[in-house]
């Protein structure tokens, strides 16, 4: 198998500099050596990779674009431009870091107290700590704004009691972030720790998409967390969404990381795969394939540049990423799917990349809103008409 060399047809590399091309290389090369010996039986094995987080904090991909209190201080691009390579990797590893940084970091970093800060987050930038994000609940995804998790304030300390679901990281994470309504109705963040009383968080299983990565239940029956613990900065959903947009930013790259693993994985195999006594990447109809493949993933790349240089100069707004997250995970899901066909039978085995990206994809087009519902997002900001459904 050729050495993976990423995939730049538009001479893209132009309009990195040369220490996000070095960043870059550096990450390629961790997964290359780290992930890809491992990660199938992971993957098989429905089991996460603990064991490589320290490594993450060691290279700077906790918290990677937040600055201060012992994160790495990147920018946006350099952000992206790890998640990309990542997610070439496994979107579970991608997703861990996003989580991580994006989910739990970046709401201390903005919401949280000098104590909260100082506390929580050096430690969580070198994987010492492991943290998740509890917004989704059983009755409550596209809709988060009618979490019925409540916490209900009982002299210095507030009283949780409900549910989430579908929880990166949950049963691993040292710290859950969690969002609920306080007795006003207003929707505050809350950091809870591993072991307090009336809080679990047990494993979901049965998972066929995403399976290296750890995902959970958080079960709270009158768990009782000191006040302090709210994050005094959190006021009403654009709190939780804020996060959101950080790692749905991340997913706009590392989306694109899976599509280019899918097309070199399909370039070299159809130029090896010989049938009727040629490559069948001889086939106009396999051309067609990688062509529309490369196309696309070119018109990603675009897209996920120049939102990372706006969201640097913080020139950026909320729908201009639902568009990249849109797009990009539509580019890997359609490459995904070109790919697994183009490998023919191999392609549905896990000793070949696309179907484990493939299976993948079908979370990342899910979490993070769903493909319609950034469809919807922007459609509300170009119209100023919410078609939601609440209205
Ligand atoms: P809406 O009226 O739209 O918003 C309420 C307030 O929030 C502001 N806002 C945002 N602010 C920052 N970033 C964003 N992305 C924002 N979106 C909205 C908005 O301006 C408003 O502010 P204000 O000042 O007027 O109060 O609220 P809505 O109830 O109508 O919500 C609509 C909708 C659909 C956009 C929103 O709820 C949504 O995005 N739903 C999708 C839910 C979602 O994405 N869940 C993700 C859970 S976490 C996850 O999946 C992690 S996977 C991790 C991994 O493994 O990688
Ligand atoms: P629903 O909201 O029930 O949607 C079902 C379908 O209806 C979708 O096709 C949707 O597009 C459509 N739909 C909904 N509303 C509308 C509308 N108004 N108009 C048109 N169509 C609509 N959540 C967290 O909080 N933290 C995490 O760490 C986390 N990790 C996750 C990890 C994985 C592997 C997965 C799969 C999910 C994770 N999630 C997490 C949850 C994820 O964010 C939700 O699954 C997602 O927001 C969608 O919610 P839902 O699954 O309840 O689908």
């Amino acid at each position: 198998m050729a050495k993976y060399k990423g995939v730049d047809f538009m001479n893209l590399d132009s309009l990195f500099s040369k220490e996000e091309l070095m960043l870059r290389d550096t990450v390629r090369k961790f997964v290359e050596e780290e992930i890809m010996p491992i990660i199938t039986e992971h993957h098989r094995n429905c089991t996460f990779p603990k064991e490589l987080v320290p490594a993450f904090g060691e290279m700077g991909l906790l918290g990677m674009h937040l600055e201060g209190y012992g994160c790495p201080g990147g920018t946006n691009v350099e952000y992206g431009i790890a998640m990309q390579e990542l997610e070439r990797g496994d979107s579970a590893i991608r997703s861990f870091c996003s989580v991580q940084g994006s989910l739990c970091m970046f709401p201390i970093w903005k919401y949280g107290s000098e104590e909260q800060k100082n506390k929580y987050l050096p430690k969580m930038a070198k994987g010492e700590l492991i943290g998740c994000f509890g917004l989704t609940e059983p009755d409550a995804g596209s809709d988060p704004g009618s979490m019925k998790t409540k916490a209900v304030k009982d002299g210095n300390t507030y009283i949780l009691n409900g549910a989430k679901m579908w929880i990166t990281n949950g049963t691993i994470a040292d710290l859950a972030i969690v969002w609920a309504k306080t007795e006003d109705g207003n929707i505050r963040g809350f950091i809870v720790e591993k072991g307090t009383p009336g809080f679990e968080a047990p494993e979901m299983h049965g998972k066929f998409s995403l399976r290296a990565s750890v995902t959970s239940e958080l079960v709270f029956n009158d768990c009782r967390i000191p006040a302090e613990n709210i994050l005094p900065g959190s006021n009403g959903l654009k709190s939780p969404l804020s996060c959101l947009s950080e790692a749905r930013y991340g997913i706009s790259w590392g989306a694109l990381g899976a599509a280019m693993a899918c097309y070199d994985a399909s370039l070299n195999y159809a130029k090896e795969r010989i049938q009727f006594g040629k490559p069948i990447a001889s086939f106009q109809l396999v051309q067609h394939k990688l062509v529309y493949m490369l196309t696309e993933i070119v018109k990603g790349q675009l897209l996920a540049i120049q939102l990372g240089r706006e969201k640097d100069k913080g020139t950026h707004n909320y729908a201009m990423i639902s568009m990249a997250k849109m797009n990009n995970v539509k580019v890997a899901r359609e490459c995904a799917k070109l790919a697994r066909e183009i490998h023919g039978a191999n392609g549905i085995s896990d000793e070949y990349v696309p179907i484990r990206h493939m299976l993948n994809i079908e979370s990342v087009y899910t979490y993070e809103g769903t493909h319609d519902i950034h469809e919807l997002i922007i459609g509300r900001y170009i119209t100023g008409l919410d078609a939601f459904g609440s209205n």
